[in-house]
């Protein structure tokens, strides 16, 4: 048997995002975080900002508040808006007394006077981290770098009030392994942990960048779809099912199958309009498929009633 793929699993970097950062500050910044799991972004364009904050799962964002002179409040808002929710530090001059409540109003993390002092900074990053890894928004589900099901909530009630006050689109999947059991009473835990792993490779290379992958269970992984129509869900999950399904996993488990089943539920459906609703019309999508044999995708209709795909 080949080694397993958890002992060659790569590390799981942290984004951080420097918006109007001076050099000297961000080199001595980067150089003093060289031998930690650390990606520093700079930018000195709020375009370019938000460009690197949807293309890459930004945590921290250290923001000189003087850069932005008016729109600043609107770009925070944005920023916090977003998926990853990261957390803030601001460097600033203003310490009036109307700033500082703005401030603490918009929930940052710290706040630090300028000229900056580098070990303050350094400090501040390391406290902001720690601090974000212990809110929900921090956990991840160390086997596949994916979220959990308590911070898939959190996101998913957010995705839930964007697609309502922007009209916009929102699909749901739940994904459960077919007959898992079997496959740890067989071969083991450790081997069914490696085809955990690969199935959450298959998830990965599959969805968006701006798609939120979890972890919901032991063997199951819910998927949020922002901006996208109970259609192009259905056909992504038709895709998913049988790339699982077509996988080589026979290093590990030889000739035997391994199969997933999905439901979907869509924000558009008719009294799908929170997070409990939409969680809840998809598990009752995936039992359906499960009840239907099995390796099938179902979509939830209005609730508790379900179509059945495949
Ligand atoms: P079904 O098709 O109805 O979903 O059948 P199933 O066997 O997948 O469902 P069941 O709920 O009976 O069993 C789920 C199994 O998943 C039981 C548990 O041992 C296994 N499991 C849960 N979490 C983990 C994990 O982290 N690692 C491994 N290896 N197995 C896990
Ligand atoms: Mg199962
Ligand atoms: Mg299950």
């Amino acid at each position: 048997m080949p080694t397993l793929k958890k002992q060659f699993k790569k590390p799981n970097f942290t984004h951080v995002l420097c918006i109007g950062l001076e050099d000297a500050v961000m080199g001595t910044v980067e150089s003093c975080f060289f031998k930690e799991d650390l990606i520093f972004h700079a930018a000195h364009q709020a375009k370019k900002a938000i460009k690197i904050l949807l293309e890459n799962e930004v945590e921290l964002m250290i923001i000189d508040q003087d850069f932005f002179s008016i729109h600043f409040l609107d770009f925070i808002q944005k920023c916090s808006s977003s998926v990853m929710n990261p957390a803030m530090i601001v460097l600033t001059h203003d310490h009036s007394p109307q700033n500082m409540r703005k401030l603490i109003q918009l929930k940052m993390s710290d706040c630090l006077s300028k000229p900056i002092d580098a070990p303050v900074l350094i400090e501040s990053i390391r406290c902001a981290l720690a601090d974000r890894k212990r809110s929900i928004y921090g956990i991840k589900d160390p086997l596949t770098g994916f979220y959990n099901r308590y911070a898939l909530k959190e996101i998913l009630k957010k995705e839930i009030d964007r697609a309502k006050r922007y009209h916009r689109h929102l699909s749901l999947l739940m994904i459960d392994v077919d007959y898992f059991k079997s496959i740890n009473d067989e071969f083991g835990h450790l081997v069914g942990d490696t085809i955990l792993e690969e199935i959450a490779d298959i998830l990965k290379a599959s969805v968006r960048k701006t798609d939120v992958l979890s972890r919901f269970g032991g063997e199951e992984f819910a998927v949020i779809l922002p901006e996208t129509t109970i259609g192009h869900a259905t056909m992504l999950a038709e895709r998913i099912r049988k790339k699982i399904e077509e996988h080589n996993y026979t290093p590990w488990i030889g000739n035997k199958k391994i199969t997933v089943s999905i439901g979907i539920s869509n924000y558009h459906t008719p009294d799908q309009k929170s997070d409990l609703v939409l969680i809840h019309s998809a598990d009752q999508a995936l039992y359906a498929a499960k009840k239907e044999g099995r390796n099938k995708v179902c979509i939830s209709i209005p609730p508790r009633e379900t179509r059945i795909l495949r």
